[in-house]
């Protein structure tokens, strides 16, 4: 299969400074080769352009959205898989805007967060604790045309491994037609079941799935990297476990249709280690094997 690399070097929408070096850091981590040996016929398009000087950060966010959600689209109707690297999680308004362009599509949210605040519901106003409330035109977002994905339905958005949401976005979780499944469904029923019913309701009746993976799904061991590390999360065996059991699905019915991997900083990671988390992670979704 053939992927397409598209960088979105921006961290306006985050707490703090650095994710926008995500997208170097994933390629110095040795992705290109690590999709090749995984069988993908891989190419890199580079990077949208970002401005995040002198403007207001929802404007930033606005104009690299739109540029994404274009490119996203364009790779999909070359029939490649667009592979966005983030970047902070408001990114993703781009990629679900463009997976959604000309087809229907399913969400696998893998995040401690539920990334469903709005501007009137966010403590902390950072963008990036938005994208999916943004996409589901929940609230301040009601009639936002720049962020509404409106062919990814609430019925077929799931999120796997929550640990930390805000008071009035667990409200607007409860009121969503989503599935929410925490880190104690996890502990409790194994990732691999999880996973599984996970694709099932988001690839029901669509025409493939988005998969985006925040790297602060991860226990900060495994992770540390990040602008927002929340303790008790995915172990390395199972964020790869649940990625190899994607792509199981993935080679039987064609259910991954693009994939963003976002909130890397390397400004706070000695060793690249979050990066080159990431880049084993990509490989596994996209089909690496052991044997
Ligand atoms: C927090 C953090 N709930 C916020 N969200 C993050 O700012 O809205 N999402 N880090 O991935
Ligand atoms: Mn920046
Ligand atoms: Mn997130
Ligand atoms: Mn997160």
């Amino acid at each position: 299969s053939d992927v397409a690399v598209i960088g979105a070097p921006i961290d306006i929408g985050g707490n703090c400074r650095g994710a926008d070096l995500g997208p170097a850091a994933i390629r110095h981590a040795g992705l290109e080769d690590a999709l090749s040996e995984a069988g993908v016929s891989v190419t890199d398009v580079g990077d949208v352009p970002v401005s995040e000087t002198g403007t207001e950060p929802v404007d930033a966010i606005q104009s690299t959205t739109a540029a994404i959600a274009d490119r996203v689209a364009e790779t999909l109707q070359q029939g490649a898989r667009p592979l966005v690297l983030g970047g902070d999680h408001s990114i993703a308004i781009g990629t679900l805007r463009g997976t959604a362009r000309n087809a229907k599509s399913g969400v696998i949210w893998f995040d401690a967060h539920g990334d469903y605040n709005t501007p009137t519901t966010s403590p902390s106003g950072n963008f990036h604790g938005m994208p999916l409330a943004a996409a589901h035109g929940h609230r301040d977002f009601a009639d936002a045309d720049w962020s509404i994905a409106p062919s990814i339905p609430e019925e077929n958005t799931v999120l796997v491994g929550l640990r930390s949401l805000d008071e009035q976005e667990r409200d607007a979780l409860r009121r969503a037609d989503v599935t929410a499944y925490t880190m104690v469904d996890i502990d409790d029923r194994g990732i691999s079941e999880i996973v599984d019913e996970a694709i099932d309701i988001a690839a029901s009746g669509t025409d493939g799935v988005h998969v985006s993976l925040d790297l602060d799904w991860l226990d900060p061991r495994a992770a540390p990297g990040v602008g927002t590390p929340v303790p008790g999360g995915a172990t390395e065996r199972e964020a790869h476990l649940a990625l190899e059991r994607l792509a199981e699905r993935d080679a039987d019915d064609d259910v991954l249709r693009s994939m963003d991997v976002v909130e890397v900083n390397p400004l706070l990671d000695d060793e690249n280690t979050t990066a080159e988390a990431a880049t084993d992670l990509i490989a596994s979704a996209f089909g690496n094997r052991i044997i």
